[in-house]
């Protein structure tokens, strides 16, 4: 067991290790005094200390937890980072990444980044004098025009949350670097199981385990996977703001994690055939999917990615009265927000997810509609999107 201020992958998973062996072994040792081979749910506040001042590396369970560092290890492993620091929710943890900035910083934000992170950082963070531009940022001389002396982070999110837009990870960290800024990547949807960022140029890649690294929507988290230093940093906050994950948040999202490599394969195999679907159906005017040749991030998706993962967004013919019967005609594809668990989710972005950007550069198109595809029978999926068209858009 690694102590909260030490947390370097232990014996059991080497650097060399295969991306599933890491998700199953990295930072998860058989617990030494019972031999358990899940880590336990630490399910405590505060450690015993031996002598004053003298205790396990473990004080109190806000500044750290052995089922947090089991998570942060492994995540760390996952995305072949040095430090891995575990938060509470994705906007925790996007917020930690904020406040490593001083008033006056300026940040470049992709124009298609999931709502809350944009209601983030434009409602909240301005108001304590971090600046922001939203900007299409597979647009590189756009992003070229939109760097000042001041901007410290270019924030991508590939692919985007929900349109889809594939971002060059590389090129744009190229960028941030001869300009003295750094690259965040969010990399929810994509998971390290099929695109690693840091080894693509990011400095910090930030994750909503909520989703496809928790995978069975049953938990809400965060995390940012960084090097040492910054990381260190980001410890600090987590332990000065306190927006911490409980220790069974930290478990069950580890327990998510072991299976995240045959997950992703499925999903993305599953969303590969309801997008080609889609894209033969009369009712839809437009799919997004990286998968699909005609997608114009096909190629670079392919070069930055193993597999084109489980997100599908569509528009409906018929505007947004038929997007929204659609969206509420399936059966198996259960009308919620939120993404990447092992059930299939439909979703209405311009009213759900993405509201708080109505009005905004970030606003999205009203006909479209979101789909998190499940690791179900695809058939079956097929089936119920196909009745689901029906049922919405022949009135
Ligand atoms: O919900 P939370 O764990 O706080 O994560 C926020 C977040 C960050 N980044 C991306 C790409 C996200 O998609 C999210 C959360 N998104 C949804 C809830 C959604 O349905 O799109």
């Amino acid at each position: 067991m690694t102590s909260s201020k030490d947390a370097a992958p232990d014996a059991t998973a080497a650097a060399g290790d295969g991306f599933a062996t890491r998700a199953i072994h990295a930072g998860q040792d058989p617990e030494p005094v019972t031999g358990a081979v899940t880590v336990p749910i630490f399910q405590t506040s505060t450690f015993a200390q031996r002598r004053v001042g003298e205790h396990t590396g473990y004080e109190y369970a806000r500044t750290g937890n052995p089922t947090r560092t089991a998570l942060e290890t492994c995540l760390a492993a996952l995305e072949g980072a040095e430090r891995c620091v575990a938060f509470a929710s994705g906007l925790a943890a996007e917020d930690a990444v904020f406040r490593l900035l001083s008033p006056g910083d300026h940040v470049i934000m992709a124009d298609d980044v999931y709502g809350g992170t944009w209601r983030q950082v434009a409602q909240v963070h301005t108001r304590f004098g971090i600046e922001v531009s939203a900007v299409d940022l597979s647009d590189l001389d756009a992003v070229r025009a939109a760097l000042t002396p001041t901007t410290r982070l270019i924030w991508a999110e590939t692919p985007s949350n929900p349109l889809l837009k594939v971002l060059d990870l590389s090129a744009l960290a190229a960028l941030a670097h001869a300009h003295g800024a750094r690259l965040v990547a969010d990399n929810t949807f994509a998971t390290p199981a099929l695109q690693q960022p840091l080894t693509l140029g990011a400095d910090l890649v930030v994750h909503s385990t909520t989703k496809y690294l928790g995978g069975h929507s049953d938990v809400v988290g965060g995390a940012v996977c960084t090097d040492h230093a910054t990381a260190e940093q980001l410890a600090f906050l987590q332990n000065a703001v306190g927006a911490v994950p409980g220790p069974f948040d930290a478990w069950l999202t580890l327990r998510g994690v072991k299976t995240l490599e045959v997950r992703m394969a499925r999903h993305s195999e599953n969303a590969a055939q309801v997008a080609a679907f889609l894209a033969g159906h009369p009712a839809v005017s437009a799919v997004a999917y990286p998968g699909l040749t005609d997608h114009p991030g096909h190629a670079l998706a392919a070069r930055q990615m193993s597999a084109f993962g489980g997100m599908v967004s569509f528009r409906v013919a018929g505007g947004v009265e038929a997007a929204t019967r659609v969206a509420e005609s399936t059966r198996l594809f259960f009308l919620a927000e939120s993404l990447g668990g092992v059930e299939s989710l439909i979703e209405h972005p311009g009213i759900m997810t993405h509201a708080s950007v109505a009005g905004t550069a970030l606003e999205v198109p009203p006909d479209l509609v979101r789909l998190s595809v499940g690791i179900e029978s695809v058939t079956d999926l097929l089936a119920d999107l196909e009745a689901a068209l029906a049922a919405g858009t022949t009135r």
